[in-house]
């Protein structure tokens, strides 16, 4: 049997094809039909470049229809989707070109012709570039081939798409990520999350991460539901087509945005039956108030790039502030302390095991056993406590990651940037609590006397042509030493105690 997700989700939605599948408010409607017919012929172009199954593509484009149907046609082709954050630098771009060796890349219109120049230099056989707008030549050119009516056939192993994910050295990993790990995820959730054909959708998620792309789309071209497009998260844009709507997922910030907003009242969220959150801890503050404001109970549930998503609260029955519910259909979790599983109630690392968990980072066979344990559940990082019910309360992670809007910042990679800078003896990056963003990194800066002093402009200025504006410290305070253990590794916890209300 062929597990080719883009023919699982064909399968699903063939009975709909006239029905109305993306909506993008004042510009465009298309139907099913429309979106099968736009993938083949994406399909066409790739299979004329010569791309094939395996080949990997990475793409940095901004969100459009031109960029759900060149993910559809790398389904459909089998070729290896690698979606980049469109923030990222040309830095850390070409990181990734390095380390995945794409056959073709696919850039937004610049007005320099650094990444073309890049590619050549890295010897990526094809770059192409693609706007937003229907009057986009290389779309043009897409849209006049013949399309390619093809479902390559592929097992539930087969890698459909590499994501990157940073890591506690600072060196992001692509996870490797199988047609039967996408279509597993989404199977389950259009089954717990009640998902149906007379659905909408309100797409507000950037389309380069897990959430926005896999969750959001795969779920609802399985389920035929008809999908609300937005270009991005603009409060003004969400609440015009909430009203229209009747599911929303995002991030917490949507939530702790939409919740301020006078405007959000009952007109808005009629017909909306189940707001999602995930990718970052709900506050119990924002449930609670979004609870009072709506009488609706946000639903939370948790995920992770490597594993799609584990665990959600229920769509009938209690779904409890704090935690995250309870493990999917297939997939099993547990909790563990120094390799022993421990018992109900007891706070340990989660591991995780299922039918979602992917296939391993790309080239990095040893980083890949190192997250395994040798009965092939995959350690996730997140601290937290399952109780006699299976349902799943996180507390915590065991690595220094920060999550600030939903996007990861690992703190090794800007420290690393900022120990090279004259005049910075040493420096440690901690989160702290945002109010909109949940948690942003600051900078805790040591000088190096013997250096000429320097602004926090001026280091703002190094980070911003190195790494991705998401990235960059909200605050820098200088003190005269780093704590330390007697060990000499830096006390962030101590610093984060310190701090924790600095941007509050
Ligand atoms: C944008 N900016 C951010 C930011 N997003 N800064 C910190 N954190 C963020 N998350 C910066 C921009 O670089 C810009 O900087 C300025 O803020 C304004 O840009 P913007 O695009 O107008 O920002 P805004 O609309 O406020 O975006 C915030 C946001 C967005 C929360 C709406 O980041 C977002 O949609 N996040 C979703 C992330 C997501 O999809 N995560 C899922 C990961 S998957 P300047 O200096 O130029 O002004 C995953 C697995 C799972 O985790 O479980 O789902
Ligand atoms: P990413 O690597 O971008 O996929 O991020 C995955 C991480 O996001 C997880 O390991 C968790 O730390 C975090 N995460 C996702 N969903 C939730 C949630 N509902 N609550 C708390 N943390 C979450």
């Amino acid at each position: 049997m062929n597990h080719n997700l883009y023919k699982i989700l064909y399968e699903n939605f063939k009975l709909d094809l006239d029905k109305i599948c993306i909506e993008i408010p004042d510009y465009k409607k298309l139907s099913f039909k429309d979106l099968d017919i736009l993938s083949a012929h994406f399909a066409s172009f790739l299979y004329d470049l010569g791309l094939k199954k395996g080949d990997r593509m990475i793409c940095q484009i901004d969100k459009s229809l031109s960029a759900i149907g060149l993910y559809l046609a790398c389904l459909r082709m089998g070729v290896i989707y690698t979606p980049l954050n469109t923030s990222y630098t040309n830095d850390e771009v070409e990181y990734f070109i390095k380390n995945i060796e794409p056959k073709l890349f696919f850039s937004k219109p610049k007005l320099d012709d650094d990444f073309e120049n890049m590619c050549s230099k890295l010897d990526v056989p094809f770059f192409k570039t693609i706007g937003t707008k229907d009057n986009d030549p290389v779309l043009i050119e897409i849209l006049s081939m013949d399309p390619l009516n093809i479902f390559e056939n592929c097992n539930d192993q087969d890698v459909a798409a590499i994501l990157f994910t940073s890591g506690t050295t600072g060196k992001s990993k692509g996870a490797m990520i199988t047609h039967g790990n996408l279509s597993s995820n989404a199977l389950a959730l259009k089954e717990i999350w009640g998902f149906t054909n007379e659905d909408v959708l309100l797409h507000a998620l950037p389309i380069f991460h897990v959430h926005g792309l896999f969750v959001a789309l795969n779920t609802a071209l399985l389920s035929a539901s008809k999908i609300i497009f937005l270009e991005k998260f603009k409060i003004d844009d969400v609440i015009e087509n909430l009203a229209k709507s009747t599911v929303m997922m995002g991030v917490p910030t949507y939530y702790n945005r939409l919740v301020n907003e006078e405007v959000f009242g009952e007109k808005v969220y009629k017909n909306m039956r189940l707001f999602i959150s995930g990718s970052a801890p709900l506050t119990e503050k924002t449930f609670k108030e979004f609870k009072k404001k709506t009488n609706h109970s946000i639903l939370e549930r948790y995920g992770m790039t490597e594993t799609g998503m584990i665990t959600s609260n229920p769509l009938d029955g209690d779904r409890i502030k704090g935690t995250v519910g309870f493990p999917l259909p297939k997939v099993k979790i547990r909790a563990t302390k120094e390799g022993k599983i421990l018992s109900e109630d007891e706070k340990g690392v989660i591991e995780v095991k299922g039918p979602n968990v992917f296939n391993g980072y790309w080239r990095m066979k040893e980083k890949t056993k190192e997250e395994f344990t040798e009965d092939g559940f995959f350690i996730t990082g997140d601290v937290g406590q399952i109780d006699k019910t299976g349902r799943l309360t996180l507390s915590g992670r065991s690595s220094d990651m920060i999550i600030s809007g939903g996007f990861n910042v690992y703190p090794k990679e800007i420290e690393i940037i900022l120990n090279t800078i004259p005049g910075i003896k040493e420096s440690a990056i901690i989160g702290v609590k945002h109010s909109d963003l949940g948690e942003s990194p600051i900078a805790i800066l040591v000088r190096d006397s013997k250096e000429q002093e320097i602004s926090d402009n001026d280091i703002t200025d190094v980070l911003n042509g190195k790494l991705a504006k998401f990235k960059i410290p909200k605050s820098f305070i200088w003190i005269d030493k780093l704590p330390v253990n007697a060990m000499g590794k830096v006390q962030k916890k101590n610093l984060r105690i310190k701090y924790e209300k600095i941007l509050l």
